[in-house]
């Protein structure tokens, strides 16, 4: 498929921080548009954005790269001929590096996303059954959805230590009776949290992030949401939590600072609180209960929690097939977060998930707290058979975009997991 024009915008996401949106038109015509998200929490060993600097927008500026885009990059792809493979070693060898830090992922994840919408509607398929084909799937579901209904952590102002409470669907059961149990839980809990005279303001990824007593705190009032709601707890749903360790992780001490509840603890301390929880609370899955360079602790923490439960690495993992193949090595963990703008080109994220798959993990497709109207994971999600994402609380727009296009593609694909 030849390229015949690039087009390059600065838009903004859901933070009100700048992001780039491009469009790829392939010979004949066909446009594909895909926007990229950004992250809060992000790990130390992402790929690379490119952004401004300066004094503009706090230095988020991505008008470099949109430069980059509209000129040296048009030139270099213009009536060009690629396919998803051979355009990504094209970007990456332009941006020469490991880490895309000349170009920036963002730039070129951009490109490599656009291009795959356009070439999906080259051939007529929707973009889930064009990621069906790359990824040699045929089987296509739809994901269990993880809902991420009480924000703390860097996305809701440290309202809990834990970046994320999740209520997660268990039951083999259509897609639209699991976006309900979603929404009801959610309402529920916002009853419950007004009755409380809690706050019912909201985080980056639409949950509820009243400042709480105590972790634990948070976990008693999803459960009782979800008892309110009229669901059975461990049986209908389950709880996740994204940790996420590395943001209150003191390097210097190698402690582990849970203000909320006024404890420091080390890694073998932190494996025990995490294993108390998971006697307390019908806990399915837990991601980055421990920093992202802490490989013994990961290791000690999948040996004693990984037979029953999910334990998924995020900014362990980064989505390098590096780190990816390090952890299946050390028995680090037994699932892989997905996000593409971690890596920064499609056929890298989806040799991630191969790995991962081969391995005998779980892949778990992901949002970032900065997001867009963009709906490109839904289709990941679905084309992969991935089986599971997390794409926030059912509520904000750029959130909401994901469940809709899944409903929409729940009508043409249907098998349940
Ligand atoms: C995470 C993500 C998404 P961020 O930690 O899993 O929920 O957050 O995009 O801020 O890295
Ligand atoms: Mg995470």
């Amino acid at each position: 498929m030849k390229i015949t024009n690039l087009r390059a915008r600065q838009i903004l996401d859901s933070r009100g921080v700048p992001t780039i949106e491009t469009e790829v038109t392939l010979e004949g015509g066909v446009i594909g548009r895909s926007a990229v998200p950004g992250g809060t929490s992000s790990g130390e060993h992402e790929a690379v954005e490119l952004r401004d600097g300066g004094v503009a927008y706090g230095g988020k500026g991505v008008s470099k790269a949109v430069e980059i885009i509209n000129t040296t990059l048009l030139d270099e792809l213009k009536n060009h001929d690629f396919d998803q493979i051979s355009l990504d070693k094209k970007l990456n060898q332009l941006d020469g590096n490991d880490n895309k830090s000349q170009l920036g992922a963002n730039t070129i994840l951009s490109i490599s996303l656009a291009f795959a919408w356009a070439a999906s509607r080259t051939g007529f398929k929707p973009l889930y059954e064009y990621f069906g084909q790359l990824y040699e799937n045929e089987r296509f579901t739809l994901p269990r959805p993880m809902f991420n209904i009480m924000n703390g952590g860097s996305h809701g102002n440290w309202a809990t230590d834990i970046q994320e409470f999740m209520a997660i669907p268990l039951k083999p059961i259509s897609w639209a009776e699991k976006l309900k149990i979603g929404v009801e839980v959610f309402h529920q809990l916002e009853t419950l949290l007004k009755g409380k005279g809690y706050n019912i303001n909201v985080g980056k990824e639409g949950g509820f992030a009243p400042q709480l007593g105590s972790n634990q705190e948070a976990l008693d009032l999803v459960c009782q949401a979800i008892t309110s709601a009229g669901y059975q707890l461990g049986s209908d749903v389950g709880l996740g939590l994204d940790v996420a360790a590395s943001e209150f992780f003191d390097k210097e001490t190698k402690q582990y600072e849970l203000k909320k509840d006024g404890r420091s603890l080390s890694t073998a301390e932190m494996i025990a609180w995490l294993m108390e929880l998971t006697d307390r609370y019908p806990i399915v899955s837990i991601e980055d209960g421990l920093a992202e360079d802490d490989w013994a602790g990961w290791q000690l923490l999948t040996n004693r929690l990984g037979t029953n439960l999910q334990i998924v690495g995020d900014d362990l993992l980064t989505t390098n097939p590096d780190r990816i193949k390090q952890a299946i090595d050390q028995q680090a963990c037994n699932a892989l977060l997905v996000k593409p703008n971690q890596i920064g080109t499609l056929s890298e994220t989806l040799s991630a998930m191969k790995l991962s798959q081969q391995a005998g993990w779980q892949n778990v497709v992901s949002h970032r707290s900065g997001e867009t109207e963009d709906v490109t994971i839904a289709h990941l999600a679905v084309g992969t058979g991935a089986g599971q994402i997390k794409t926030g609380a059912p509520n904000r727009g750029e959130r909401i975009a994901k469940y809709n296009e899944l409903t929409r593609i729940a009508e043409r694909v249907e098998p349940t997991i």
